[in-house]
């Protein structure tokens, strides 16, 4: 774990170095955050310290939270030093492309649960919970499906795949993202809805039957609608917002069976434009409803702060408790978890380079599974939640 106090003395030094300079950045005025990385912490003096050595997930079960990671079955197979240490900080695990319908269904009449069931006896055997993702979405479809899947049979393929899948899993499953990312005003549709092959055939009643079929066919798991762009105070956040909070008081006021809002929760480290209060109040108007919320793919996509490790790492920990201390203020949010655990295997590292071409570092852990200080943003964060 990095030493805190060093931590803070630097920063300090960093900001009264740059004093002229931050004449401009006041100029800005919000843009300033991307100009003093350190400034950007509001208080320079933050040493994110943290009080003994409990791993993520003891600090979050002490508040009635569960905390934990996605993770790949090859990871896992070919890294000892990583399977340590996701047992050590996790209570829950999901596979981050396992249970996807490109993984799922090799041909339109197969299944292939090899890599799924690996990674849930891989849970169980270490006394985590196991989280589903995703049974409908609009991505990471099979070859085949573009040329079997038509308006005429879309139904019959939905109703099967999530019957045979959620049943598959029954009395495993601690939560299945049902519907992922149906929403997106860009497409232009009326209603905001995503042009996802699903909507184009079956229209938005697909979202409703898809949550009845899970429920029946597994009646113990958590069913979650899970979206992405919920979480800053942009026009295209608020818009969606407004929009998945209609989605869920109309599937809630008709009956259909969803019990959580997942946030996936992928930050961006140079985005200005969060706002505690809108955020705050979108999660109370979710629990409003009855629903349970989870922060379910959280990160810091780093792509656009700066060189420097110390710096970066800095911004990102700031992200990592601005973000978490909103959320977790908010009872009904029961679970965390990150997309990915140590930054040695991240989806970012493929989809937002940095164009230093040095490593990205958007996890609680680096790449050599030390604790960062994003881990202790985290453990801070969860030790100052209050109890559910
Ligand atoms: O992390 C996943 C990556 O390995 C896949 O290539 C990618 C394909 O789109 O999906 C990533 O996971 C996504 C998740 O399933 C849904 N929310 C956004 C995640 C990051 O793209």
């Amino acid at each position: 774990m990095l030493k805190n106090s060093s931590l803070s003395r630097r920063c300090f030094l960093h900001v009264s170095l740059s004093g002229l300079a931050g004449a401009t950045a006041v100029a800005v005025g919000k843009n300033r955050y991307l100009m003093y990385p350190c400034q950007a912490l509001d208080k320079p003096k933050r040493d994110f310290e943290v009080h003994g050595l409990a791993p993520l997930r003891k600090r979050a079960a002490a508040k009635g939270l569960i905390y934990g990671a996605a993770s790949m079955q090859d990871y896992l197979v070919s890294d000892k030093n990583l399977e340590a240490s996701l047992k050590s900080e996790c209570n829950i695990l999901v596979p981050e492309n396992e249970l996807k319908w490109d993984f799922l269904r090799p041909a339109p009449n197969k299944f292939d649960f090899t890599r799924g069931d690996w990674l849930a006896q891989f849970a169980i055997r270490n006394g985590m919970l196991f989280r589903g993702h995703t049974l409908v979405w609009h991505q990471q479809q099979p070859q085949w499906f573009k040329e079997v899947v038509n308006r005429q049979n879309a139904e019959k393929f939905l109703v099967e795949h999530i019957t045979t899948v959620t049943k598959h899993y029954a009395g495993q499953m601690h939560s299945w993202d049902v519907v992922n990312e149906a929403i997106e005003p860009n497409d232009g549709l009326k209603g905001g809805w995503r042009r996802s092959p699903w909507f184009e055939f079956l229209g938005s009643d697909y979202i409703e039957l898809a949550y009845q079929v899970a429920a029946q066919a597994d009646p113990k798991a958590m069913l979650v609608y899970n979206e992405n762009d919920l979480e800053y105070d942009t026009p295209k956040h608020e818009t969606k917002r407004t929009i998945v909070l209609k989605l869920l008081e109309r599937l809630k006021s008709r009956g259909t069976p969803i019990h959580a809002l997942g946030v996936q929760s992928h930050l961006m480290g140079h985005e200005t434009h969060f706002n505690p209060k809108k955020l705050r109040s979108f999660l109370s108007n979710v629990a409003s409803l009855g629903l349970k919320i989870l922060v379910t793919e959280l990160d810091v996509i780093d792509q656009q702060l700066p060189s420097s490790t110390y710096e970066r790492d800095r911004i990102v920990a700031a992200r990592y408790e601005d973000y978490l201390s909103v959320v977790l203020d908010e009872r009904a949010v029961i679970a965390v978890l990150t997309w990915g655990l140590s930054d040695r295997r991240t989806w970012l590292s493929m989809f937002t380079p940095r164009s230093d071409k040095t490593p990205v570092r958007p996890l609680p852990l680096d790449s050599n599974l030390q604790r960062k200080v994003a881990w202790n943003a985290m453990a801070r964060a969860f030790d100052h939640a209050p109890k559910r």
